[in-house]
């Protein structure tokens, strides 16, 4: 790992920088108190660990009430299900995908992102085209300690909508390190949306379709060290609003997501080859609210830099996403109006892109409004 990183550009000429504790910092990192890290935050009572050894011997079974399941995979079925309820996420391990591959992927990832600032900025994101390298993403409005490179599965250009990989020169690996990655990685996420699908009592593959030319991306994010690290955040605090996300993370720490059961921050303690799996928003409005989409932050420290590799399993753009109508009755109506995915992608990417002077659109403004 590179241990004297880069700064994410805020050495640029338009960046206003203010003496916060001594140290000269954009003021576009500030986060507004209420959601700055506390630096004693605990690991205690964080979310659940599942093994996911029963698939590494047996076959997923598609009928929810087949009574030959094995007992180890009823069980797996279970624990996802009481994971996705009460937390919305969970960690995995004995996923099946081979540790050196994982090793290859953040040896890429760290080579890029400890190239020069005018190399990397040779595959920077743009206004036309949203793939590539960025450093100045901004959640909820504040600027994010990060610098990553995003790029899709699959490409895709309707006119409004660009999606092109621009992959870097160097490292010479990369392209094929992260095509070989893609691939095993979208393979576990279609193991974990089957047995998700079963612990709602579907079929196995009945949420299969919807990732057929899926829209999914992958992300690699780098926290550089930062001299205020109670001030700022590598990704200020946020839900997902993708189906799943499937995310490898080095042994640094830094992600915390919020407990459902007392809204307490918690950090996710850092396991050798293990994944950590949450739910987004389009599993809380197919489930109904059965499964929701919990908050998470990454939070970054003054000595190591830290890296992340999210996968996000996404629907194919043309899908509308709305409750399943499996899951609703009249007890328990629809709660949401359906909504286009591609659209709903497509609003959010200026948001990311820079400061907005409003919030991005959420699920929240489809919710049906309840009349007692
Ligand atoms: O780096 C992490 O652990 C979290 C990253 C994240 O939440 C994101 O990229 O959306």
């Amino acid at each position: 790992m590179n241990k004297n990183p880069q700064k994410p550009n805020q050495n640029s000429k338009n960046s206003n920088k203010a003496s916060i504790m001594g140290f000269q910092i954009d003021p576009s990192f500030i986060q507004a108190a209420e959601h700055r890290p506390k630096s004693t935050i605990s690991d205690a009572g964080s979310i659940p660990l599942i093994d996911l050894s029963p698939l590494l011997h047996h076959d997923i079974h598609s009928d929810p009430s087949d009574p030959t399941i094995p007992n180890e995979i009823s069980s797996l079925i279970t624990a996802i299900g009481a994971a996705c309820r009460d937390w919305g996420f969970f960690q995995v391990v004995n996923h099946g995908i081979d540790p050196q591959l994982l090793e290859r992927i953040e040896a890429v990832a760290v080579e890029f992102f400890a190239l020069p600032a005018e190399e990397k900025r040779k595959v920077k994101r743009d206004e036309v085209n949203a793939l590539g390298y960025y450093d100045s993403e901004h959640t909820k409005n504040v600027r994010d300690w990060k610098e990553v490179l995003d790029l899709v599965i699959r490409e895709y250009d309707d006119g409004l909508l660009v999606l092109k990989n621009r992959w870097p020169e160097y490292p010479p690996a990369m392209r094929e390190t992260c095509e070989e990655y893609i691939a095993v990685v979208e393979n576990l996420s279609y193991k974990l949306i089957e047995l998700i699908a079963l612990s709602l009592n579907l079929p196995a593959k009945y949420l299969n379709n919807f990732f057929k030319d899926s829209s999914s991306f992958f992300r690699l994010n780098y926290y550089n060290p930062c001299p205020t690290p109670n001030l700022v955040l590598g990704v200020g605090h946020h839900k997902d609003s993708v189906a799943l996300t499937v995310l490898y993370q080095d042994q640094v720490g830094g992600l915390d997501v919020k407990r459902k059961s007392d809204e307490g921050w918690v950090r996710v303690k850092p396991i050798p080859n293990s994944y950590i799996i949450n739910v987004g928003s389009i599993i809380q409005v197919w489930t109904n609210e059965k499964y929701e989409s919990v908050e998470h932050r990454a939070s970054v420290n003054s000595e190591k830099a830290r890296l992340s590799i999210p996968f996000f399993f996404l629907p194919t753009f043309s899908t509308n996403v709305k409750p399943l109508e499996e899951l609703v009755s009249d007890e328990n109506p629809a709660k949401y109006e359906e909504y286009n995915w591609r659209d709903y992608f497509s609003s959010h990417l200026g948001g990311n892109f820079k400061k907005m002077d409003k919030e991005d659109i959420q699920i929240s403004h489809f919710k049906k409004t309840t009349i007692i």
